[in-house]
């Protein structure tokens, strides 16, 4: 229900958005994509609200994602209808966030992916502690990184956002703050505190709350990293992790082995053109995309894997990169 799994409520200068839906680690459903909207509609042109701020009332999650679950079940009935209003409402919100006229501020204590990067990202302050842990982990379900990730993945330095979007990799809070999905680290002893002081003082409370950032676990990497994603095919990329010839690299070449060949080919070649596109073309061309990718055999099976049944096993079709239709990725963008 859409009164429980979103509050939103002033506090002090700010405007608190809320998410609530334990059940789900905060999946975005459309009534909660709708109530965050009206929110920040309500409170855009409110002299009383300084800033908005959003949170979780759960520890686990700031949020998992979109609810990707209900999409499978709709693209399965053929409901098409719904799956647009859902995608085209969220990106909407996605866009609504990047253009808000007042200091956004997510406040990241947990799980953030996908559809919780949407609605993050693309904010003026995302905060992570040490339990902030990011990804955009679409490709493992047959998907694409979306809400504007064709846009913010290839902005970030080097190759880290072809890496990121291809294979999902995960990413702790001060590493997301190094990647530049986050951009201040408060560990989560000290949350209550910015909390209280972005009531009482709004934005300007947040670098005097910021902490010393540990260093980017990744760093040795970045250079592997720049050399095997910056290439512009998936058959590059794998000979690239080919020739690194380290344990890295072959872990990396496994991880991309198991996500779906398809959604490899169709993800990259979204990333590569949101490089030349402002955020509102990449969301409508993302919203394009998903008209096809939903009804491709592996978005159903992909959910149905590594959210329904939980196996773990996707069935791919086609199951190797070589023999996907290059010409049918190219019909799919276009
Ligand atoms: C890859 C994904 C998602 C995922 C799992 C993946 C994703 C997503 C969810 C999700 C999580 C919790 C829920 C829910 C969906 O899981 O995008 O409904 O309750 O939203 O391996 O991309």
């Amino acid at each position: 229900m859409t009164e429980t799994s979103v509050a939103a409520t002033r506090d002090g200068r700010i405007g608190k958005i809320v998410l609530n839906r334990p059940k789900a680690l905060n999946a975005l459903d459309l009534p909660m994509i709708e109530a965050i909207a009206a929110a920040l509609t309500a409170w855009r042109d409110d002299k009383a609200v300084e800033a908005v701020v959003i949170d979780s009332a759960i520890e686990r999650a700031f949020c998992a994602g979109g609810d990707i679950r209900a999409v499978r079940s709709h693209a399965l009935a053929g409901e098409t209808a719904q799956i647009e209003a859902f995608f085209g409402t969220e990106y909407q919100l996605n866009a609504q966030i990047a253009e808000y006229p007042k200091p956004y501020i997510a406040l990241i204590d947990g799980i953030c992916m996908g559809g919780g990067i949407g609605i993050s990202v693309h904010g003026k302050v995302r905060v992570t502690s040490e339990h902030g842990l990011f990804a955009m982990p679409e490709t493992a379900i047959g998907m694409f990184p979306d809400v504007g990730a064709t846009y913010f993945l290839p902005r970030l330095p080097g190759a880290m956002g072809t890496y990121l979007g291809l294979t999902g990799q995960r990413l702790t809070g001060a590493d997301a703050v190094h990647a530049g999905l986050a951009t201040h680290y408060v560990p989560r002893a000290a949350l209550p505190a910015l909390r209280a002081a972005l009531a009482e003082h709004g934005a300007s409370a947040i670098p005097a709350h910021a902490q010393e950032l540990p260093a980017f676990t990744l760093a040795a990497h970045v250079p592997a990293i720049n050399r095997c994603f910056a290439a512009a095919t998936l058959g590059e990329i794998e000979a690239n992790l080919k020739a690194e010839g380290t344990e890295w690299a072959a872990a990396t070449l496994a991880t991309l082995l198991a996500m779906s060949p398809s959604a490899l080919c169709w993800s990259l070649a979204a990333i590569r053109r949101g490089a030349a596109q402002d955020l509102r073309t990449a969301l409508d061309a993302e919203l394009r995309l998903t008209r096809h990718v939903t009804m491709h055999r592996d978005f159903a099976e992909g959910i149905r894997a590594m959210v329904v049944d939980k196996d773990r096993q996707p069935k791919w079709v086609p199951v190797t990169l070589a023999e996907v239709d290059a010409a049918e990725i190219a019909a799919m963008l276009a």
